[in-house]
């Protein structure tokens, strides 16, 4: 079905021979999941293959994900010194710049990126491009070539996979395959997705987001749109994300100052696209002007300034603004951030 298929599992067969008496497993530098998990597989295969035992490294280490994803499914983390060997197998490596302070003298790769140097520097290679991540490409010939591998192990591939395809946003049947195989060699997809979803958010930053879900006041613009208002002391990208995804078209948050109040707005995609305007921009500029201060910013991401006594004047400028454009703005509920903010 696909030319590439013999080819693929004859340059992996070629890959192994060439590392079969040992060879050092590196990473790219700051690891991400799909590399470190593309290595670790690797070792796995060329150890059961071979009966040595083929180390891992990471210059600079892992990054975070990959740190939770490693110690959640019960691999240790790859040693981030002496990444020095006769020999190297590079994985999801592109360039050596990618790879500062590794010395080798010969080296091979696996590898998935639509421009790869190490092409002219190694002897080996198993390399293609039209792969959407070296997990998926290494599972592809360990696939073909009739290999299994362990449950953890697959776990492990799929989370480098759904990484690179941000959840298998991209995707494509020969993927599906692969993720098909994972699958029926017991991955946990249930725990990438939580693994990969999950974020440690810092506990101030957890209350402002509540905090200003608690506080918000909701009105109606027009027949379909929404326009949320709250008053928070801080983290407003943050907590105006999640107003965003609540429903919110037009999410505002207050941060009262000293003698100025920020007012932060963001715009969902569908109010800019049935406005056709910069609708963000124009209404931080609009409250900032009237208000005796100033504003501007994106289509969706926007700002103003004003001075802390007008606060109780922005509901009132906010319902002209839409009214102005020929929405009716209607109160669904108050809220407490007028309270909270004035
Ligand atoms: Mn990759």
């Amino acid at each position: 079905m696909f030319r590439g298929k013999p080819l693929l599992v004859t340059k992996f067969a070629k890959l192994l021979a060439w590392c079969k008496n040992g060879a050092l497993i590196v990473t790219h530098r700051n690891a991400d999941i799909d590399s470190v998990a593309a290595a670790l597989a690797l070792s796995y295969s060329l150890s059961s293959y071979s009966g040595n035992l083929f180390k891992v490294c990471s210059p600079q280490g892992v990054d975070s994900v990959s740190k939770r994803v490693l110690q959640a499914l019960g691999f240790s983390v790859p040693n981030m010194r002496e990444c020095a060997a006769e020999k190297v197998v590079f994985v999801d490596v592109s360039s050596v710049t990618q790879v500062e302070n590794v010395e080798f003298s010969k080296c091979s790769f696996i590898d998935h990126h639509a421009v790869n140097t190490l092409i002219d520097v190694c002897e080996t290679h198993v390399y293609d491009p039209e792969s959407k991540a070296t997990s998926a490409l290494l599972a592809e010939v360990l696939m073909l070539s009739g290999y299994s591998i362990p449950r953890s192990y697959a776990t492990l591939l799929l989370a480098g996979i759904m990484f690179d395809t941000k959840f298998l946003r991209i995707l494509n049947s020969r993927l599906l395959k692969v993720v098909d195989w994972l699958l029926n060699s017991g991955a946990d997809i249930e725990d990438v997705s939580r693994l990969l979803t999950q974020q440690e958010v810092p506990y101030a930053e957890r209350v402002a987001r509540l905090r200003s879900l608690s506080r918000m006041g909701v009105y109606s613009i027009g027949s379909d749109y929404l326009m949320t208002i709250t008053c928070i002391g801080a983290y407003e990208s943050s907590s105006l994300k999640y107003s965003i995804e609540a429903g919110s078209d037009i999410a505002i948050a207050l941060t009262p100052r000293e003698s100025e109040a920020r007012v932060t707005i963001r715009a969902s995609t569908r109010l800019v696209k049935e406005l056709e305007a910069p609708i963000a921009a124009e209404l931080a500029k609009y409250v900032g002007e009237r208000l005796g201060g100033g504003g501007g910013g994106h289509e969706a991401a926007a700002g103003a300034s004003v001075p802390i006594n007008t606060i109780k004047d922005i509901e009132r400028l906010l319902i002209e603004f839409f009214s102005a454009r020929g929405y009716k703005v209607r109160v669904l509920e108050r809220g407490r951030w007028m309270e909270e903010c004035v």
